[in-house]
């Protein structure tokens, strides 16, 4: 028998400030479409809700792009200052007086401005702003006329872009006699997303009527003064953020603790309440804890998302988020509340691809970059050797045409060699409980641990970047 060694890697951990990296010339700029009547257009002497919104993305370091055939307010543009170096974007899709059904299908006295199907012949928009349905109400029409056409709007947008982030809001209030029926209007608002979200990404109902006063909040009565702008601008970026974050779903097998179908739980009991990955080389100092290990646990993982452009050059310089997850028997990854939706509050510039790292097996990186489908980023490494970088050296054939991440680094340096044997299984051998020489995670360290799972690992070391 021989022995190969290996020059130890090296980690490096970057401290990450959320949304401080959202800038890179490579990236497309999301495309923002606010959409709506005079409440999104505003007059002349009216900036819109769009500058104050337009400033705080560019302060959250978003690389946006408004997108939209209007560059006017009503009766010419206000002034718009720059900010940081840049010039207002001015492009949006409100016009003013338009009810839902003119935005869907034209305005007879202004045919020359088209509508919603004919404007995106010319852009594709990633996020929707909705704030639509006043006019509708306030010249009589229905609430259930109005729901309709606001799901049409929806199935438009849809229809151009498939994974398009819709914003809908709930209306600012007026103080005309209307105000009642658009109270009741913004009640239905809730039930658009639940009826038509599947299998599409979610809808995400924007509660623009709580905490605007239509008294102090407009300067008419119906249209926003600078507080009421300022007012929707903040719940706009707050829900823009939202719904960029990335939400992931996935899944890994280990080899140790595996066993023919599924991962064995033998080590419930002594898993620990709060996250392992405090320790080098993972650094990670996140308050992950739980009041109990939630039963089907086979143990703590950490989950990590690289942002670039490429698997080759994904190393730690491209982090841009981590989470302690649980890992369940069947492969999942769950947040520690239960669910196997993952939620990262990060912004993503390039491409994700996620590592996981777990303490005695090697941690594996996604060979391809993660995409988006109905709101979720999902990755399955267990259903093909190549779905981990690096294919059967990341990751090995566990049972017919299952794979999971290699066994037997007990020290976690990212490779398993005599260190291993040296620095903790002789250490740990004969003892029981939460140990990294538990290569099988039974709960004992001993003589199968070594010879069935790191003798036959000898070589086998990170295929991360
Ligand atoms: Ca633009
Ligand atoms: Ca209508
Ligand atoms: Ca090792
Ligand atoms: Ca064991």
């Amino acid at each position: 028998m021989y022995f190969i060694m290996r020059v130890r890697s090296v980690y490096f951990f970057i401290v990450i400030a959320a949304f401080s990296n959202y800038s890179n010339s490579n990236a497309q700029p999301v495309t923002i479409l606010p959409l709506g009547n005079s409440i999104t257009q505003a007059n002349n002497s009216h900036v819109s809700y769009r500058y104050p919104l337009w400033k705080k993305l560019i302060d959250d370091n978003l690389d946006f792009d408004y997108i939209g055939s209007m560059v006017n307010n009503k009766n010419g543009n206000p002034v718009w200052p720059d900010y940081n170096g840049h010039v207002f974007d001015q492009n949006h899709e409100g016009h003013w007086g338009w009810r839902a059904d003119q935005i869907l299908y034209g305005h007879p006295s202004v045919p020359g401005e088209h509508y919603l199907s004919v404007w995106l012949q010319s852009y594709t928009p990633e996020i929707a702003l909705i704030h639509l349905g006043s006019n509708d109400i306030i010249q009589g029409q229905t609430v259930e006329s109005t729901i309709q056409e606001l799901k049409e709007v929806i199935i438009t947008l849809r229809n151009d872009n498939p994974d398009i982030l819709i914003l809908l809001a709930q209306l600012i209030p007026t103080t005309l006699p209307a105000n009642t029926t658009i109270s009741d209007l913004n009640a239905q608002i809730p039930g658009i997303a639940i009826n038509i979200a599947n299998p599409a990404p979610p809808i995400y109902i924007v509660d623009q009527n709580t905490g605007f006063d239509a008294v102090t909040d407009t300067y008419d009565g119906i249209h926003p003064n600078e507080i009421g702008e300022e007012k929707m601008a903040q719940k706009w970026r707050d829900a823009i953020l939202e719904a960029l974050n990335p939400v992931l779903n996935v899944k890994v097998f280990l080899e140790g603790p595996f066993n023919e179908t599924v991962m064995n739980t033998s080590l419930s009991g002594v898993i620990p309440l709060s996250q392992p990955y405090f320790p080098p080389p993972w650094n990670y100092s996140g308050a992950e804890a739980v009041s109990y290990v939630p039963a089907g646990t086979v143990d703590w993982v950490l989950l990590e998302l690289r942002d670039t452009t490429n698997v080759a050059i994904a190393d730690t310089t491209c982090v841009i988020a981590r989470k302690a997850c649980f890992l369940d028997k069947l492969g999942q990854i769950r947040d520690i509340d239960g669910s196997p939706d993952i939620h990262f509050n990060t912004l993503i510039n390039d491409s994700i691809f996620v590592v996981v790292y777990q303490r005695n097996h090697l941690p594996v990186i996604s060979s391809v970059p993660l995409i988006r489908s109905n709101g979720i980023y999902s990755y399955d490494f267990t259903n093909g050797e190549g779905k981990a970088y690096g294919g059967s050296a990341a990751q090995k054939n566990i049972s017919g045409g299952i794979y999971g991440m290699v066994a037997g680094d007990g020290n976690h340096d990212g490779q398993i060699d005599l260190d291993d044997l040296y620095a903790t299984w002789l250490v740990q051998s004969g003892n029981m409980g939460y140990l990294t020489s538990d290569f099988n995670m039974d709960s004992n360290v001993g003589n199968t641990d070594k010879d069935d799972l790191w003798i036959l690992n000898i070589g086998y070391y990170s295929m991360v970047p």
